[in-house]
């Protein structure tokens, strides 16, 4: 296969807003992160294909029109980049909430007829070259079979318009609920497996060390997927002066795969946690939280929220991708 023309080339990135920016609920595109390891295959929806293949009874190659076919499936899910894969541990808070339209990922399996054998969904994206220096050929992610039923997308519309070259053009997966490195962009091939894919992105990055409750390496590794509770404080921003006397609203969103059911808020370093508010759970998008707060005293505080998932996750203190997001504060 020929290989498309990267522009650019090599990794490239946005991350245009920081937590206390996310205002909007759906994020503008232009204020979306965009994270690309390799570079930006350019692309030509009419020339473009992808084949689903491997252990299934039928397999298939759809052109662009191919995809129209299928029900149109729309849903708003946050986007979360899990951050560097060479810093595991370091809190990025990339994080947006999308409006996604294609076709569901499961109407085109139904029609290639998997093997009982297949566990895993592969995913091969056109871009190619080195990252971290390692040279690949393509960037290849993988999932579980059982996920896609769930909501899973082949999109080709991001904010009801078409993708752009940096998104994914023409057609992109969408896994909402994972982190953002599993939904893979410029799909150029789907295949079903009975492993977990063998590249450079799900073998050497992407697979955190799991740690004892000491916070000691125990040897495994677990797979970057399910988006891990967290939370932003919006306002409040940081350096912000906020007056002594009266009461005001702290606010933010949470987010976890499977939603977030409490959202404590800490100003004294969590010694006291304050339930906040939170909206209830909707699919896949980011739930705002609020509380109102009445400051004692003056000088410098520090505000904190703590996300807890509908599973019983918590955000650690520190140490982790998904550590509490800390906002420094003058009461005066
Ligand atoms: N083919 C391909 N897909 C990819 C990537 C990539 O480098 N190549 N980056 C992943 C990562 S790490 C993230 S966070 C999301 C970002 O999607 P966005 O740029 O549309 O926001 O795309 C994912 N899909
Ligand atoms: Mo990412």
């Amino acid at each position: 296969m020929t290989r498309a023309k990267l522009d650019p080339q090599g990794f490239f990135r946005r991350i245009p807003l920081a937590p206390h920016q996310t205002r909007d609920r759906v994020t503008r595109t232009d204020d979306t992160i965009v994270l690309c390891h390799l570079g930006v295959p350019r692309l030509y929806r009419d020339a473009w294909s992808l084949t689903v293949d491997g252990l299934a009874a039928q397999p298939l190659t759809l052109r662009f029109a191919d995809l129209l076919r299928y029900p149109k499936a729309e849903l708003t899910s946050f986007h979360q980049c899990a951050g560097s894969p060479l810093q595991p541990f370091e809190p990025t808070r990339r994080i947006c909430n999308i409006r996604w339209a294609g076709a569901r990922l499961a109407d085109i399996l139904a029609d290639c007829r998997p093997n009982a054998a297949a566990r895993y969904v592969w995913s091969y994206g056109a871009d190619y070259g080195e990252f971290g220096g390692v040279e690949v050929d393509t960037y290849l992610k993988d999932i579980p079979i059982e996920r896609v039923q769930s909501d899973v997308l082949i999109a080709y519309e991001m904010n009801g318009e078409p993708l752009k070259p940096e998104h994914g053009f023409p057609a992109r997966l969408v896994v909402p609920g994972f982190y953002g490195t599993n939904s893979v962009k410029w799909l150029t091939r789907i295949q079903l497996a009975d492993s977990r894919a063998a590249g450079a992105f799900t073998t050497r990055w992407y697979n955190d060390p799991v740690l004892d409750g000491a916070g000691h390496p125990t040897g495994q590794t677990m797979p970057v997927w399910a988006v891990a509770p967290e939370s932003i404080i919006v306002s409040p921003a940081p350096g912000e002066t906020v007056g002594a006397a009266a009461a005001r609203e702290i606010h933010g969103w949470a987010w976890a795969d499977g939603g977030v059911r409490a959202v404590d808020v800490t100003a004294d370093d969590g010694a006291t946690w304050l339930p906040a508010e939170i909206e209830p759970v909707n699919a896949h998008q980011w739930q705002r939280f609020s509380l109102r707060w009445k400051p004692s005293g003056r000088g410098n505080v520090t505000l904190a929220s703590c996300a807890e998932s509908n599973t019983g996750l918590r955000q650690p203190a520190s140490g982790r991708r998904n550590a509490v997001h800390r906002v420094p504060i003058t009461i005066g």
